[in-house]
């Protein structure tokens, strides 16, 4: 019984073990509970409240922060209903994000993690968690294939700072006086990335001060992939134009399409005029623990710089997500400051191990040890044979959406990554003419059919236009969780919910 006693009650106050334990036993129980209805079909995935709803508070559910402490019975009542509210990212017919399933492995590295309560700028308050980060960014290294004398890198808060990281690196290697001096003594630089790559390219360049604007957009093919002649023509031409390229970043697995570019052709060409080539593999890296699959990355060697993140298609809890570089020392030339109440160079252990200098943070969240949990749980084998069941998922998928009328693919080829992007048509648009006014119509579907989904709450998936394309769906496959039973379920429960 919890309700007379309250935080106060429990440890460091002295004689709270037991209080302690009984109330950590409760929150189990709550956790476990869901843990084990989040991959029961019969459960929602979400049980959507509008922000007011949440807000104006449900059944006693209240988000104000009160003046005197609430009671231990309370604060688990505030966790179950925290979770009842939330959105269940394991449910096998959860397809909305990149990232999704829950890891039973992967969970209790994130609660030991918040347990141990660490930062992981220096050795001596986190010297297990640091030796870790060390191990798992050699081995992704070893495996993105670079050899054993090149490679470093340093976990960070997702793929946009990674790939913010490796622009940052890359002015830095051609213009070290940057990071005293300040983006008035360089030239205008540029850089090239593809028009479906993830936005954080352009989103890096504003935060580093080198615009937006100066992000050069490269065309890809119906396919999503990015088409080495432009890259180039679009170096030669800003070249003319007075303009200094620096870098190139690729991608490997695009956010929509799931389009792999053409690595090899790309490096060519970053050697041929000196940029630094970045391969953002945010979604794509996992596919390289994949004998079936890792082909579809061939080249990305030859790139000086990766963005992986394991918490997409490996996955792991979020968030884990590893820039890699390949020349070594970088990282930390770029951003140390050696701040002396922290980084001690006559400290009694060999100091470079103190790795939190080579981050543009100070404080860093210790994402490495449920990855490290997992990768000893699974063994690579074991992420390679998750990797080819989300891809047969999609391949299941791809087939059984070329059988329907119903349904229309938005581009035919077989997938190379997990994602499906397809339209459902619903009755009263199968008989109009291809067109401005069909499409008008058909930009309204996906978007009436999601508010439908997560009223009801039985599946999600996301929605997008792209380009010339109106709103179209994307299906996604990372949870391991997920059966062709679901997939079977996601068609139906579409074609019930967008029938007119
Ligand atoms: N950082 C890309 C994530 C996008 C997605 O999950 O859909």
């Amino acid at each position: 019984d919890f309700s007379s006693i309250s935080s106060k009650d429990l440890l460091p106050a002295s004689g709270g073990e037991e209080m302690t334990k009984g109330f950590l036993q409760e929150l189990v129980n709550i956790l476990l509970d869901y843990i084990c209805k989040s991959s029961q079909r019969s459960s929602k995935v979400l049980d959507f409240h509008h922000p007011h709803q949440l807000k104006e508070g449900l059944e006693g559910f209240s988000l104000d922060l009160p003046e005197q402490p609430e009671t231990l019975e309370q604060i688990l009542v505030d966790c179950r209903d925290t979770l009842k509210y939330g959105v269940n990212t394991g449910h096998p017919r959860f397809f909305n994000q990149l990232s999704s399933g829950l890891d039973v492995i992967g969970v209790a590295g994130e609660w030991l993690t918040s347990t141990a309560n660490t930062n992981m700028f220096t050795y001596e308050v986190s010297p297990v968690f640091i030796l870790m980060e060390e191990v798992l960014l050699r081995k992704m290294q070893s495996i993105v294939g670079w050899s054993d004398d090149e490679g470093d890198g340093i976990f960070c808060p997702g793929g946009t700072i990674s790939n913010l990281y490796s622009i940052l690196l890359a002015r830095f290697y051609f213009f070290p006086e940057v990071k005293t001096r300040g983006m008035s003594h360089l030239p205008q630089l540029v850089l090239f990335s593809s028009e479906h790559s993830h936005y954080s390219v352009k989103k890096s360049a504003a935060a580093l001060g080198m615009g937006s604007d100066n992000v050069i957009m490269v065309k890809c093919d119906e396919r999503g992939k990015m088409i080495p002649a432009e890259l180039e023509s679009s170096i030669v031409a800003a070249e003319e134009r007075g303009l200094v390229p620096f870098y190139v970043n690729a991608t490997a697995g695009t956010t929509v399409y799931g389009a792999f570019d053409p690595l090899n052709d790309i490096a060519d060409i970053c050697h041929r005029h000196t940029l630094w080539m970045h391969v953002d593999a945010a979604w794509g890296g996992g596919l390289l623990m994949s004998h079936r699959h890792r082909m579809k990355l061939q080249g990305i060697e030859r790139a000086w710089s990766v963005t992986w993140n394991p918490h997409k298609m490996m996955g792991s809890p979020l968030q884990c997500s590893a820039i890699l570089v390949k020349k070594r020392g970088l990282l930390q030339e770029c951003n140390e400051l050696g701040a002396e109440y922290l980084f001690q160079t006559d400290k009694h252990y060999d100091v470079s191990y103190d790795t939190g200098d080579k981050s543009i943070q100070c404080g860093r969240h210790v994402d490495v040890f449920k990855l490290w949990l997992m990768w000893k749980a699974k063994g690579s084998e074991g992420f390679g044979s998750q990797v080819n069941k989300c891809l047969e998922n999609a391949e299941y998928l791809y087939d059984r959406l070329q059988r329907r009328t119903d349904f229309e693919l938005v581009f035919k080829n077989k997938p190379e990554h997990s994602n499906i992007c397809f339209w459902y048509i619903p009755p009263s648009l199968r008989s109009l003419p291809p067109g401005a006014d069909r499409d008008t119509r058909l930009h309204q579907v996906a978007p009436r059919i999601k508010s439908r989904m997560m009223e009801k709450g039985s599946v999600l998936i996301g929605y997008q236009p792209l380009a010339t394309k109106v709103n179209f769906f994307r299906c996604v496959f990372s949870n391991p969780a997920t059966q062709q039973e679901d997939i079977d379920f996601l068609l139906e429960e579409i074609s019930r919910l967008g029938s007119d």
